[in-house]
């Protein structure tokens, strides 16, 4: 199989500077070294860059909407689409590095292209289905998933094709801590399939991902994880813009991922919300590279 490393290095979607460095994070942390030991062929893509300068002095501009960096994601997320949409359309397992997590509103558009049901697991604190009225902070890395679904700003809605990427019947939210009003009722209303920490405790991980996938895979030409390292725990993902205590271990993570290994589903991955600046030392970075390798099929013997 072959890997194409696509760096969303974006800090657009959320006001703290930093988290656009996330992908050299990760290639420092030894990605594409773990990569290629696990047997798979490896191409980097390089980075997708904001402009620095805008990302420097003009960052944090809200439009009239409440939108945080309006212009920037939408111009970002349009060009992430081009470049995800020609890594499939290669045969290419598409690794997007964040960058935060307002990059999955291109990733998605590019990927949900090639897929009738594109099922989507969503790992994170945060539901990231809000929209502008919905939103506490404006910020649109909270919306990624709910823009995909297609509630929101509609030019978001319809970057790269027109209409929702998403249904919600094919997505399942794990490791929630952290949701909004807003988001609860969407989450009620659309019936998503919602593992929330308390849930990851009373079941367990593994059953966890079992009804996940149980969920998702005969409904679902194509499997798309999107992995926020603010799911996992503080204690674990330090270097991450908005940490919630309690949430998930580094070793349930390593099981969660090897459990969608052995499933031989999974067709694309975000790794999201790597800020080496809030980081001690690169650790976040350092953890995100551990689970993509049992992702990939790292095992422990
Ligand atoms: C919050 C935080 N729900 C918001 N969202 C985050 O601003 O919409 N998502 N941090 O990862
Ligand atoms: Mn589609
Ligand atoms: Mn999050
Ligand atoms: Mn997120």
């Amino acid at each position: 199989q072959n890997a194409h490393i696509i760096g969303a290095a974006t800090a657009f979607g959320q006001p703290r500077l930093g988290v656009d460095l996330g992908p050299d994070a990760l290639r420092y942390a030894g990605l594409t070294k773990m990569l290629k030991e696990l047997g798979l062929s490896v191409t980097d893509k390089g980075n997708i860059k904001g402009n620095f300068e805008v990302e420097a002095e003009r960052h944090n501009i809200k439009n009239d909407d409440n939108l945080l960096n309006y212009d920037a994601v939408k111009d970002f997320n349009t060009i992430l689409a081009g470049a995800v949409d020609a890594s499939v359309s290669n045969g290419a397992f598409p690794l997007i590095l964040g960058g935060d997590h307002s990059l999955a509103i291109g990733s998605l558009a590019g990927i949900s292209r090639h897929y009738e049901n594109l099922g989507v697991i969503w790992y994170d604190a945060h539901g990231d289905l809000n929209d502008s009225r919905t939103s506490p902070s404006g910020n649109i890395h909270g919306m990624p998933l709910g823009i995909s679904c297609g509630i929101g700003d509609a030019d978001l809605v319809n970057l790269y094709d027109a209409g929702p990427k998403v249904k919600p019947e094919n997505i399942v939210l794990i490791g929630m801590r952290d949701l909004d009003e807003g988001e609860k009722q969407y989450i009620h209303d659309n019936d998503i399939l919602t593992f929330t920490m308390t849930d990851v405790k009373m079941m367990g991980i593994a059953e966890v991902m079992k009804q996940a996938l149980d969920h998702l895979v005969e409904k679902c030409d194509g499997l798309h994880l999107s992995l926020d390292v603010d799911g996992l725990d503080p204690m674990e993902t330090p270097g991450t813009g908005t940490p919630v205590d309690g949430g998930l271990s580094l070793s349930e993570t390593q099981l969660a991922m090897s459990i969608l290994n052995d499933s031989d589903r999974i067709t694309s991955m975000d790794l999201v919300e790597v800020n080496p600046l809030l980081d001690d030392g690169n650790k976040t970075a350092g953890k995100a590279v551990e689970i993509a390798a049992s992702l990939f099929g790292k095992k422990q013997l």
